[in-house]
């Protein structure tokens, strides 16, 4: 038996044609663009997790949400698998605002900054974008090299 999954989430606030997306200024990932979340904390339940992470990183406050996919990372040399669940949003108050981790940024669903986001994020954002739930995995060697992938629609995660 290895090491337990470590769990993340990652959300996205849509709008009709729009996409909000923050660009990490620190930690992992930094420099590119991204959905809001993080490491799910011990004593809240994924979904808390979410609400809590998107609300830190953005100051947007989220009513209803739902979980979308579930993206399996391995990297390389490391044991531990990321476990990413990722959510989407159509109904959240509040102007984002730029805070230590994320600035902002509303995108039109046409023009999605894939050169600077993660790599594996052109193969599953069309699921994301087409209401679709999928499940993937993805062989990370570095942070830019994807040596192994699957992607799949599902009815229920
Ligand atoms: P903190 O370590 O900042 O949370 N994340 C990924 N997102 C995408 N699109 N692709 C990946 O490919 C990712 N690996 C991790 C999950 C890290 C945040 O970054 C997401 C979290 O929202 C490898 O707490």
């Amino acid at each position: 038996m290895g090491v337990p999954n470590k769990l993340l989430t990652l959300v996205f606030a849509r709008q009709p044609g729009k996409l909000l997306l923050g660009m990490k200024k620190r930690g992992f990932g930094e420099g590119r663009w991204n959905g809001f979340g993080g490491k799910v904390e011990k004593g809240e339940t994924i979904e808390q997790g979410a609400r809590r992470e998107m609300l830190e990183e953005s100051c947007v406050t989220v009513n209803t949400i739902e979980e979308v996919g579930r993206i399996d990372f391995e990297f390389v040399g490391e044991e531990q698998i990321l476990e990413v669940h990722v959510f989407q949003t159509d109904d959240f108050k509040g102007q984002p605002q730029e805070t230590e981790e994320m600035q902002p940024k509303w995108f039109d669903i046409d023009d999605i900054p894939y050169s600077k986001m993660w790599p594996d994020d052109i193969f599953w954002f069309p699921y994301l974008l087409g209401n679709k739930k999928f499940t993937a995995y993805f062989k990370f060697e570095g942070m830019d090299k994807i040596l192994e992938q699957t992607i799949e629609e599902v009815k229920t995660l």
